[in-house]
């Protein structure tokens, strides 16, 4: 049974990897759980200075998932370079360095850092980061700086370039195809929703921004309908990214057109989860004589007549 997908010239081992902001910088869980049984690791944002992110209280649990505004926090390019590198060459699974910046030129000099170090297989960028006011979701809802960023990193890489999508537009399609035209490998699909919660007692918001972003199971049908439209407008593989607890939720990923799905909320009730939720893929498909996982990537038998997307394409 082939688990592998290979996406760029890079294989990963199966089609689970950890998201990004959901698992640090993927050293601080070694000893704890075996991230050589997952298909990568996506890094939590770096920009190129250090950021200390927004202030508290800048997370708050809702129903069926959470709603965050960290607001980029992060230890920077360099510190990455000099103290997470050297621990990261030492696993199996490919990591993927994820980016974020409030400017194009803060973009370009983040993948020139880190493009050199064999271990890094390939880039994420975050176009779509609902809590800070510079770049983010500023930069994700205008297709034009989607584009712009797209095409200034492709020039500077050869290695798979995937851009993070956001749900907070009309038609999440049209920025995946203007992505795809301008040399992106895939896309991920979906960053966090933005949405908001009040004290009924002390009339506060429950996050210091106000709004934040919305993920954990409560975004999950959301995040297959968008993974839909988008494996309906591109040929570009899609990484499926939503709400994901367990296999059953991956595979309905993969049938919806995801090529690999990500885990992210559910890391931090189960750090394993990954782990888990590739071994359960791998027993579903020998168990239904699937000889590669990749069958089902967009095998939904889905009415195309009926369903409202067919119209935004
Ligand atoms: O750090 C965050 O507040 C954050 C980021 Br960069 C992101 O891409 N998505 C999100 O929900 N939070």
């Amino acid at each position: 049974m082939n688990e592998s997908f290979t996406l760029a010239g890079l294989t990963f081992r199966n089609r689970v990897l950890v998201a990004s902001g959901t698992f640090g910088y993927g050293d601080e869980v070694l000893g704890l759980v075996d991230v050589n049984a997952l298909g990568g690791i996506v890094t939590k944002s770096l920009s190129m200075k250090p950021r200390d992110g927004n202030p508290a209280p800048r997370i708050t649990e809702t129903a069926s998932g959470m709603l965050n505004s960290i607001g980029l926090a992060n230890i920077g390019v360099q510190k990455f370079i000099e103290e997470k590198i050297p621990k990261l060459s030492l696993i199996s699974c490919a990591v993927i360095a994820n980016i974020a910046a409030s400017s194009i030129e803060e973009y370009c000099a983040v993948l020139e850092a880190l493009d050199s170090f064999e271990v890094i297989a390939g880039f994420e960028i975050n176009v779509s980061c609902p809590n800070v006011k510079e770049g983010g979701l500023s930069f994700g809802t205008d297709k034009t700086k989607v584009v712009l960023i797209t095409k200034e990193l492709r020039r500077r890489t050869k290695k798979p370039l995937i851009i993070k999508l956001t749900p907070n537009v009309t038609h999440i399609s049209e920025f995946a195809r203007a992505v795809e035209s301008e040399g992106a490998d895939a896309v991920s699909v979906i960053n966090t929703l933005i949405g908001m919660a009040i004290d009924i007692r002390t009339h506060k918001t429950k996050l210091s921004t106000v709004t934040g972003g919305l993920s954990g199971p409560a975004i999950k049908p959301v995040a297959i309908a968008k993974v839909y439209e988008v494996y309906r407008a591109v040929k570009i593989p899609i990484l499926g990214i939503g709400g994901i607890t367990s296999w059953e939720d991956a595979i309905e990923f993969l049938l919806a057109g995801a090529s690999a799905i990500q885990v992210g909320t559910y890391n931090f009730v189960d750090p394993s989860a990954g782990a888990k939720i590739a071994a359960g893929i791998k027993l579903f498909c020998e168990q239904q004589s699937i000889s590669d996982v990749g069958e089902l990537v967009g095998a939904v038998q889905a009415e195309r007549k009926l369903s409202v997307i067919e119209s935004w394409l």
